[in-house]
């Protein structure tokens, strides 16, 4: 469907394109920016494998955040939905594969909550792994030289709320895949922290590979990237 003709298509026709969904992060914790939102942002409108990428910043908040997936779900019936955060101090780029139903706040949010051993689902399973074909994009990723790994645990902050919600709204979306990316800092917040860090650059080629990866896999790759502890 050309740019033009979408344009002028109802909502409803709207959904029948296929699109990929891509959110990031509003900035927390005394940032300015937050990467996640920044790379996320960079293919906001492009088309990767005939999808249409929709970039959506949810706030960083636990109450807000929730219902900003749910619309944006809605709105975009999307293929792929990947939701990206800011894992600040971590190197590379995390892929991770499961969510777990806690949410333990180290810091409050930007709303000023800071709930404590909350369940993200009241009577929801433990934990979800995510459907996106992980080991493939590892694979992808190192080929294409950029840093990157499968993380068992994606924290229990807004970041692990956002993917379990996403996990448990998916399990009613046939068809959909969907999971969660941690990026470290850009090179200017990593300079700060005296952490690791990855260009926005790397951060962006590196979610347009991952989208790409789960567009077209049909299977994951079977390969290990696990943990001895
Ligand atoms: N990172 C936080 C929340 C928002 C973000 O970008 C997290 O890892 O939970």
């Amino acid at each position: 469907m050309s740019f033009l003709i979408f344009r002028f298509l109802s909502p409803a026709a709207r959904q029948l394109e296929r699109t990929v969904l891509l959110t990031g992060f509003a900035p927390f914790g005394g940032e300015a920016v937050n990467p996640s939102w920044e790379a996320v942002r960079a293919l906001d409108g492009k088309r990767i494998e005939g999808h249409r990428v929709v970039a959506v910043e949810l706030p960083t908040e636990f109450g807000a955040s929730l219902p900003a997936l749910r619309t944006a779900l809605r709105r975009t019936n999307p293929r792929v939905a990947i939701a990206v955060g800011l894992a600040g101090g971590r190197d590379g780029i995390s892929l991770e594969r499961v969510a777990i139903n806690v949410i333990d706040a180290r810091i409050p949010d930007n709303a000023g909550a800071q709930p404590i051993d909350e369940a993200v689902v009241r009577a929801g399973p433990a934990a979800y792994f995510a459907t996106l074909p992980i080991k493939a994009a590892l694979a992808a990723l190192q080929r294409q030289g950029i840093p990157a790994h499968v993380s068992q645990t994606a924290g229990t902050y807004v970041c692990n709320q956002v993917f379990y919600a996403l996990m448990h709204a998916a399990r009613r979306r046939r068809g959909l895949r969907a999971g969660f990316v941690h990026v470290p800092y850009l090179p200017e917040q990593a300079a700060r922290h005296a952490a690791p860090g990855m260009p926005l650059d790397a951060m962006t080629a590196a979610l347009e590979t991952l989208v790409r990866v789960a567009l077209t896999s049909k299977r994951d790759a079977r390969t290990t990237a696990g943990a001895v502890a």
